[in-house]
Parts: structure tokens; C-alpha cells; sequence
């Protein structure tokens, strides 16, 4: 008994050169992505203290030096002395790793960023910070340099307020970039205020830009949806919502239909987006596709279709799901999918019961969702006739690849790249140009179709897409999409530098987005970047990029005799020519789509690719200046 009872008292607490020798361990990079996580980590410990329901409001301020200042009206983090180490508690918080959850033995950490590895790992990553804790009516400090304290935790005066403030400097020592964005910060304190009902977070810029944005959701995820929504044709009225806790698992869900074939659910473990899904997001969806297969059958539409499959009901559905449980456990290739068996079963009953409830209330509601559901059936039935035609044909099958396609002679994939190339005259030069040992070339004709605005069965029928789909050799819709089949590494959309071309790689990115969202997410497409100028002096040939890269070469060749020719498209470009520039891998740049901000992106396509007019004008005036940057 004894032996049972010390052992679960010892803490294993650790020093901090661990983090300074390993940081990507601890905060997953020292990139932008990690400078920015220092902020999300700080605050995850604020919001843990609002889930207490002991906090209300957050102010993060980017001060002028890039250092940051994270503000709260918690309980203020413990300064007393710890009876077994003798040191003030708020010394131990800021000074040591502690592994499994607080000290304090509070229930569990519920939020806590992608490694929720607490606030001392921002101590041990900043040059220097200083806390001050407000509690019982005074006011406490303690300072560190790169995680070591300066003196000793100071009583400095008294306090009206309760609460933490922490204010850090990421250490240059450590990270490669150390400028703050206002919109990666604001974006994800949004995203907090969304999930976590009523909290104020306020994220404050001194820099010169001076701005400030205020987030506070009274609606929570309810808001969220609508949010999401905003430019879009609602068919469910409003989000249905419900919250429920079983175990020690809190499932909280807001859903709504709109006009639209695709489907747009973000699920979330304790604060944290699980992009790759997981036992939540299964739960939920078999849930959705029992609970709706019954109302088919008590609304009688069995006679119009008898069975939905999961990929019907799920067209046109925006939903945020989001559990809280203690220990949640992360797997996946990103670790970004929730594995806890359990939530699975909690989710689906929860799921079952409240929908099944706010069904039976709302006959008129379940009426129009089942319509929507019918054609999505239709159509789906359709698009898989297509499909097995096509795959009669040999078309869309990995072993019958399309005639334009020059493929190269790698056979594994994570060394291919696939260009994918903007007309015939740019293709031969592309074709003739590469290094076919791992170089594939696609020519594709003419504009390639809006996938926005035609549903799964339309887009099948598109040659020019059909083509793209059985080159990439992955599938695609919902459950035949495979990216274990991906027959390239590396996918380069290389278009010209005029509209026609940007317009040509947005109608790309948007089939991308829409139905191969997985190569994104794992880095696998690219856009290639031709030169804009070839300047030359004598036979000396230089390349620029844009126009401040042509006025330096100028100035470099400066009294020399040069021609300057502005390429307006890849055609005019000799065979050689496209390879040095554009597609040799030791010269060329390509840069590479991400999909960090799924939501943003989402508005941005709806806007850009869909029906309503009025939204995308407004969008393209505000956005007019950064016309060149809108394909994401
Ligand atoms: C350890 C224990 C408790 C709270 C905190 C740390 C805490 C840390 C931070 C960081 C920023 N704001 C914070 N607020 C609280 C539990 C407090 C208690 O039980 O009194």
C-alpha cells in the first residue's frame, strides 16, 4: 500500500536543457510554425484555466520587439512552496518539464496544443520572460533567461486583479524566423474563441500596424457553423446543435445543410483540429448515415431510393465536432487523428440520440435534408456508371495510362514528379526539356472544367480531367481515393504568367482542393515558377524572376549592351531554356500549396469558383491589390 501511495506522488520532473538541446521534440519546429506554437501554448494554459471555469478573458499583445505578452484573469498559477521541493511552485511550473498533466493534480489538461507540453517549454525557448502572478491580493514575479531563473519568485506589490501574465521573447539562438503574424495568431484565437463558448480573447498589435481583433462567441461552435457558412445557401435553417458528456468524454456537435456538394467537417480533440479524423469523426458519421437512413424510411422515400449511402448524406454538410476527454491520444502520419477507441461508441450513441430527437421535431427540416440526400444518391449512381464505364474503357485504371502522358522511368513514386502543363506548344517543350528518368509530363488542353460549380458524375466525364485523375493513379471521391496509390511525389502545375495561366492553375487548385485534398495536405503538390525575363548581355543569358530580381541583374550588367524579353508564356521558351529555369531541381524554385488554414481556403474557392456573384466581387475589390496571391 505504501509503495502504491508514494509512487503516486512522484512527479518526474525534469530540467530544461532537454528542450534547448531537442526543441522540435517539444514544440515540433523551430520554424514560423514553432515561433508561433510558443504563443498557442501559453494561451492553451489560460484557456484550461476558463474550462475551469475560473478565467473569462485572454489579451495577447505582439509587442514591438516581436516579444509577447499573454494576459489572464485565472487563478494566477500557484506560488506557494511545494512541500517536497521546497521551491515556489510557480518556480517549478516555469523552470521544469513535468510530465503527466499539472502537478497540482487538477483532473486533466483538456487543451493543451498539438504537444501540450506547458509553459516551461516556452521558458526554455525564450532569450528572456518574466511572469507575474496576481493572487490573494498580491502581486508575484519571477524572471528566466533561456529557462533559468534570474533571482528568486518576488512578492512586488499589491493586486486588485487575479490572474497570469507572461510576457516572452523566443530566443534567436533557437529559431529561425522570430516575426509574428497577426493573421496566423488571429486565426487560431478565432478558432479557440469558436470552440470554447464565452471566452473573450483579445489579440492586440503594437507594431506599427496597431491592430486589434476581439473574439468572443457566445454561440460557440454553433457560431462557428454559421460562420463557415456566412457566404452560403443554408437549407437547414439554422445549425443543430447539441452537447452531451458520458464518461469522461465531452461531445459537443453543431451541424447544418447547405446548397453545395461538398462536405465540410472539422473535428477536434481538445482544442486541437484533427485534420486526419479519427474515432470521433467515425463515430459521428455512422450515426448520421443510421439516423437519416431512418427517417427515409419513416418519410416513405424509400420508394425513391431505399438505402443512402455514407457519401450521400454527407454532401452539402457542414459540421463541427469537438471532444474533450483527458488523455487524448494522437496517431496518424501528422499525428493529427484522434485514436482513443472509446470516443467512438460515446459519439455515435450521442450523435443517435439527439439528432433522432431533433429529427422527429422537425419533420419540415428533415424533409429538405432528405431531398438533398436523394439527388446526391442519384447523381452518385450516376457518377459510378460513369466511372465503370470509363474503367471498362481503361481509363481511369493505373495499368491503361492516358496517351498524352510522357510518364518517366522511375518506378518509385516518392522520386516522380508529374508536371502537369499548360498547353500542347509549352508540353512538347516540357516533354523534350526534362530528365525522363524522373520527369512525367501532362500536357493538358485548354481550360480545365470548374469543378465548383458540377457535381462527382459531371466531372468524371471531363477528358481533361479524367486524364489527370488516372495519371495521378490515387482515385478519387470520398472512400475510392487512395494516396497510397499516388504515382508521383511531386505534382507541378505549371502554367503561363498571364491571366489565362492563373486562371488555368485556380481551376487546378480548386479539383485539388475540392477532390484530392489529401495531396495537399501531405505536401505533394507544387506550382512551378518560369522566369519572367530573360536579360541578355552578349551571349551571357541571366533570368529574372520578378521585376526586382530584372532590375538587379540590369544594374549587375550595368553598361553592357542588353536585349530584356518579357515571357508571357512557357511556348516561348526553347526545350533547354524551361529545364534550367524552371524545371531542374538544382536550380528551379517551385513552391509548394499548403492548406494550413482549411477554412480560409474553403471561402476563398466558394468565393473565387462558386454560383453567387455578389460575394465574389466584393471579394475580388477588397482583394484587388493582392490579385496576384488569391490562389492560395
Ligand atoms: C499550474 C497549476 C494551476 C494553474 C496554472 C499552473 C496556470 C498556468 C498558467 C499559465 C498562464 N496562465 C496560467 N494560469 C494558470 C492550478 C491553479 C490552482 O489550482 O490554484
Amino acid at each position: 500500500m505504501s509503495q502504491n501511495y508514494s509512487a503516486d506522488k512522484i512527479q518526474v520532473l525534469e530540467g530544461l536543457d532537454a528542450v534547448r538541446k531537442r526543441p522540435a521534440m517539444y514544440i515540433g519546429s523551430t520554424d514560423v510554425y514553432g515561433l508561433h506554437h510558443l504563443v498557442y501554448e501559453v494561451v492553451d494554459n489560460s484557456i484550461d484555466e476558463a474550462l475551469a471555469g475560473v478565467c473569462d478573458t485572454i489579451i495577447v499583445t505582439i509587442h514591438n520587439d516581436n516579444s509577447i505578452e499573454v494576459l489572464d484573469n485565472g487563478r494566477g498559477i500557484p506560488v506557494d512552496t511545494h512541500p517536497v521541493y521546497k521551491i515556489s511552485a510557480l518556480e517549478i511550473v516555469m523552470t521544469k518539464l513535468h510530465a503527466g498533466g499539472k502537478f497540482d493534480n487538477k483532473s486533466y489538461k483538456v487543451s493543451g496544443g498539438l504537444h501540450g507540453v506547458g509553459v516551461s517549454v516556452v521558458n526554455a525557448l525564450s532569450e528572456s520572460l518574466t511572469v507575474e502572478v496576481y493572487r490573494d491580493g498580491k502581486t508575484y514575479t519571477q524572471s528566466y533567461k533561456r529557462g533559468a531563473p534570474v533571482g528568486k519568485v518576488k512578492q512586488i506589490g499589491a493586486a486588485k486583479k487575479q490572474g497570469t501574465r507572461v510576457l516572452f521573447k523566443p530566443d534567436k539562438e533557437i529559431f529561425e524566423v522570430l516575426e509574428y503574424s497577426f493573421d496566423t495568431l488571429s486565426k487560431r484565437l478565432r478558432e479557440l474563441a469558436f470552440l470554447n463558448a464565452g471566452i473573450k480573447i483579445v489579440l492586440r498589435d503594437d507594431r506599427a500596424s496597431g491592430k486589434e481583433h476581439i473574439f468572443q462567441f457566445k454561440g460557440g461552435i454553433v457560431s462557428f457553423v454559421q460562420y463557415i457558412n456566412e457566404k452560403k445557401v443554408s437549407i437547414s435553417k439554422k445549425p443543430i446543435y447539441f452537447r452531451s458528456q458520458r464518461d469522461t468524454v465531452d461531445v459537443e456537435v453543431a451541424i447544418e445543410y447547405i446548397d453545395s456538394y461538398n462536405e465540410t467537417v472539422y473535428t477536434y480533440a481538445n482544442n486541437i483540429n484533427t485534420k486526419e479524423g479519427g474515432t470521433h469523426l467515425v463515430g459521428f458519421r455512422s450515426a448520421l448515415t443510421r439516423v437519416i437512413n431512418d427517417s427515409l424510411k419513416k418519410e416513405g422515400y424509400e420508394k425513391k431510393i431505399p438505402q443512402l449511402s455514407g457519401d450521400d448524406v454527407r454532401e452539402g454538410l457542414v459540421a463541427i465536432i469537438s471532444v474533450k476527454l483527458p488523455n487524448p491520444q494522437f496517431e496518424g502520419q501528422t499525428k493529427m487523428k484522434l485514436g482513443n477507441g472509446e470516443v467512438k461508441g460515446i459519439v455515435e450513441s450521442i450523435t443517435n440520440e439527439h439528432l433522432s430527437q431533433y429529427f422527429e421535431e422537425n419533420p419540415q427540416v428533415v424533409r429538405r435534408i432528405l431531398d438533398k440526400c436523394v439527388l446526391s444518391a442519384r447523381a452518385r449512381i450516376a457518377a459510378k456508371k460513369a466511372r465503370d464505364l470509363t474503367r471498362r474503357k481503361g481509363a481511369l485504371e493505373g495499368d491503361s495510362l492516358p496517351g498524352k502522358l510522357a510518364d518517366c522511368s522511375e518506378r518509385d513514386p516518392s522520386l516522380c514528379e508529374l508536371y502537369l502543363v499548360e498547353g500542347d506548344s509549352a508540353g512538347g517543350s516540357a516533354k523534350q526539356g526534362r530528365d525522363r528518368n524522373f520527369q512525367a509530363i501532362l500536357p493538358l488542353k485548354g481550360k480545365i472544367m470548374n469543378v465548383e460549380k458540377s457535381r462527382l458524375d459531371k466531372i468524371l466525364s471531363n477528358e481533361e480531367i479524367k486524364t489527370i485523375i488516372t495519371a495521378i493513379g490515387t482515385g478519387i471521391g470520398g472512400d475510392e481515393f487512395d494516396i497510397g496509390k499516388a504515382r508521383y511525389g511531386k505534382i507541378i502545375i505549371m502554367t503561363d504568367a498571364d491571366v489565362d495561366g492563373s486562371h488555368i492553375r485556380t481551376l487546378l487548385l480548386t479539383f485539388f482542393f475540392r477532390y484530392m485534398p489529401e495531396l495537399i495536405r501531405n505536401g505533394y503538390l507544387y506550382i512551378a515558377q518560369p522566369p519572367l525575363y530573360l536579360i541578355k548581355a552578349g551571349k551571357e543569358a541571366n533570368y529574372a524572376y520578378n521585376d526586382a530580381e530584372r532590375d538587379q541583374v540590369l544594374k549587375k550588367l550595368d553598361k553592357k549592351n542588353t536585349v530584356i524579353q518579357r515571357y508571357k508564356g512557357l511556348g516561348e521558351m526553347n526545350p533547354e531554356q524551361l529545364w534550367e529555369t524552371t524545371m531542374n531541381p538544382e536550380k528551379r524554385t517551385i513552391l509548394k500549396v499548403n492548406m494550413d488554414d482549411e477554412i480560409e481556403a474553403e471561402e476563398v474557392f466558394t468565393v473565387l469558383m462558386g454560383d453567387a456573384v455578389e460575394p465574389r466581387k466584393k471579394f475580388i475589390e477588397e482583394n484587388a491589390r493582392n490579385v496576384r496571391n488569391l490562389d492560395l
